[in-house]
């Protein structure tokens, strides 16, 4: 065999062993190699197709990445319409859909009940097994084809299991981490959040650059064939278990019922459970199992007779805004929150919601007394929706917005394009709290123990000024704080001496540089190796790191091209801070309970936010993974654990809770344990 033959074949080997494994990790949820293991064959890959072009084929994982622009979106005619649903609001409305339904087909029959997600309806079209095209839902009968966007969604085969031809409709949605993420940058860069993850992933779905829309990270769920389509199915279920059988991902939260009382139950399960799914769901569609039976109900112009989809209640509450905060943060911004009434609301109490900046107050017309409607943005987030006019009464008035800052008092500037209110004075007390708290806080130095309410009182007795001045505290120094004794400061100390040693990723994220993350500070760390080398390096240079875009590297370079910058650099290094990039884990062990295991976290923690305890295992090299399978090793279960800990429960995988974890953790000789 030619060389080159032998490069053809090691190409479509890779193509598969690495959309198999995208197969597995994207629709299985199950990693079967580590992140670099996969990236080194793709690179391999990589370099093949670039020595020969003409060897790219649309399944290549390759084209994935699109990076050609968009002119517009072309027009395509799906194969058969795509139907709307009707709706039902109430128990009242289900019992008229059965009853409709045993009308024409008796009782003999049962019920594919799904979780109705809420994202955006799309088709995907399949010839001999390879994805040719994808398309929007439109008005049913022609959407947008939006293929290159598509392609960008790992969990979406390029290549069907089999070699069969159809279009697949089903549900392009935005995972509620993504889309939480996504509002938090935007907040970050001025701009205003997007409502909710429909819309988020609507915007991805549209992007006119491919490459974008990759960021967003979307997923899909699929639920339906065209009847065209080469599967053998006589059922809902049937048809479910065959398109997982080719590779589509479908949600497997679903149950076959019989009678109303079997759909409400599920109904009920749904609604308990849906603000533990990392996706947003608005209902449960509920659809006659047997093909024999739908097409003996037929449909109407719309929609069919034999699916219906309950609708959850908007969740909502009205309660009365008492006044409104202003925060200035590290960068300055100063941001309003709103202060309500305790309520509750889709399972918690809520008394305060972002109202993230001053025009989203005068959209609003927000005046203090006002009676507010609020809901949960990705489920999650408390935000106002609208203000209950109709009570309003007549003393109400407008929230005012400030003109100077909250803290020194200094005049507030509005930034040209920017939404975001600002204190531009470098010696304001309240940015300086909150660049050292930041600079402490777990994710950077880890300084244990000092927390806001030290650095204030550190503020206030004029001992620090800037991070630096952290190091050069002595215990006399602390002696002088409320109820530090000697132990404490000692220990204090000792803990800011530890500190020292975190690294040069973790001293970039500290700094606060705006717009510079944990994971853009770590990219950079790696690229570079020492700060020396960071503050010398060009916009240019700094962009092309894969993963830092421009807004990034500008802002890393503006950080220190300033004096006070510069300044805080010398001191950090005179003490002893480490300021080169060491690959080494965080752990001083060798090895450690959780390295290799596949690792699921589930409920909530007293110590970590899920990122936190996520990027803790990674560093300890486990793979931490969404969703309890055969595969995992051990769940991590925070308080209110769900369906997780039942599943895991009920596949025998090794259960842990917060305390047994953080002992482990001890052990490890990670020193962040709490
Ligand atoms: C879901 C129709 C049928 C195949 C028609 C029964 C209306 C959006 O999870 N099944 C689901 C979901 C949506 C569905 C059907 N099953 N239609 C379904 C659906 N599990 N969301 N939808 N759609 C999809 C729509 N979209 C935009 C404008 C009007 N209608």
């Amino acid at each position: 065999m030619s060389n080159q033959q032998k490069e053809r074949q090691r190409l479509d080997a890779l193509k598969e062993k690495l959309n198999n494994y995208a197969y597995s990790y994207y629709v299985l949820d199950q990693s079967l190699i580590t992140d670099a293991e996969y990236d080194e064959l793709y690179q391999e890959l990589l370099m093949i197709e670039a020595k020969y072009p003409e060897w790219v084929t649309l399944d290549s994982p390759s084209q994935r990445v699109g990076d050609q622009l968009l002119e517009g979106f072309q027009k395509v005619k799906h194969a058969q319409t795509m139907y709307s649903l009707s709706n039902a609001f109430n128990e009242a409305d289900i019992h008229a859909f059965i009853k409709k339904v045993e009308e024409v087909v008796g009782s003999q029959h049962s019920f594919i009940c799904e979780c109705k997600i809420d994202g955006l309806a799309i088709a995907l079209t399949y010839e001999d097994g390879l994805f040719v095209r994808g398309a929007t839902r439109g008005n049913g009968q022609t959407g947008e084809d939006i293929t290159q966007n598509l392609r960008t969604i790992h969990s979406l085969p390029l290549r069907l299991r089999k070699p069969i031809s159809g279009e697949f409709r089903g549900e392009a949605y935005m995972p509620k981490e993504v889309f939480l993420k996504l509002n938090e940058q935007r907040d970050e860069a001025g701009e205003s959040p997007l409502a909710n993850p429909r819309n988020a992933a609507a915007g991805a779905l549209r992007q006119k650059d491919p490459a974008k829309a990759a960021k967003r990270q979307l997923n899909i769920f699929m639920y339906n064939c065209s009847s065209q389509s080469d599967i053998e199915a006589t059922s809902q279920g049937e048809l479910l278990e065959e398109m997982e059988a080719v590779g589509l991902r479908t949600n497997s939260f679903r149950k076959e019922c019989h009678n109303f009382n079997e759909v409400w139950e599920f109904i009920q399960t749904v609604g308990q459970k849906r603000h533990q799914l990392p996706y947003e769901i608005d209902g449960v569609v509920i659809k006659v199992n047997a093909f024999e039976y739908q097409e003996k109900l037929g449909h109407t112009i719309k929609a069919p007779r034999w699916a219906i989809a309950y609708k959850f209640p908007a969740e909502v509450a009205q309660t009365t805004l008492l006044n409104v905060d202003w925060t200035v943060g590290r960068t300055g911004v100063v941001t309003p929150t709103a202060i309500m009434e305790a309520v509750q609301l889709a399972g918690t109490t809520v008394q305060r919601a972002s109202l993230h900046n001053v025009d989203l107050i005068e959209k609003l017309d927000l005046h203090i007394g006002d009676q507010v409607v609020i809901h949960k943005a990705g489920d999650i987030i408390p935000e106002i929706l609208e203000v209950d006019l109709t009570k309003r009464k007549r003393d109400d008035r407008p929230v005012a917005i400030p003109t100077e800052c909250p803290q020194c008092h200094e005049e507030l500037v509005k930034i040209k394009d920017e939404v975001a209110l600002r204190c531009v004075n470098p010696n304001c007390p309240a940015q300086r709290l909150a660049q050292i708290t930041h600079f402490v806080s777990r994710l950077a130095m880890n300084i244990d123990g000092l927390g806001e309410k030290i650095v204030e009182q550190l503020l206030d007795h004029h001992l620090i000024e800037n991070p630096a001045d952290l190091y050069y505290l002595k215990q006399e120094d602390l002696l002088k704080l409320d109820k530090i004794k000697e132990k404490s400061a000692n220990n204090l100390i000792q803990a800011i001496n530890e500190s020292k040693d975190r690294g040069l990723d973790r001293l970039l994220f500290a700094l606060g540089i705006r717009h510079v993350g944990a994971k853009a500070a770590r990219l950079i760390a790696e690229e570079f190796g020492t700060i020396e080398t960071v503050m010398i390096a060009e916009a240019e240079q700094v962009g092309q790191i894969e993963g830092i875009g421009e807004i990034i590297s500008q802002s890393l370079v503006h950080y220190f091209q300033q004096e006070s910058s510069l300044k805080l650099i010398d001191r950090l290094k005179k003490i002893g801070v480490k300021t080169d990039f060491q690959t080494t884990v965080i752990g001083t062990q060798q090895t450690n309970e959780f390295k290799g295991k596949t690792i699921v976290l589930t409920g909530s923690m007293n110590a970590y936010t899920r990122n936190e305890a996520k990027q803790i295992l990674q560093n300890l090299g486990a793979n931490v993974t969404g969703s309890v399978s055969k595969k995992t090793d051990i769940l991590i279960a925070g308080t209110e654990a769900g369906s997780k800990l039942i599943k895991a429960r009920d596949l025998g995988v090794t259960i842990i809770d917060e305390s047994t974890f953080i002992e482990k953790l001890v052990e490890s000789g990670i020193n962040d344990a709490k």
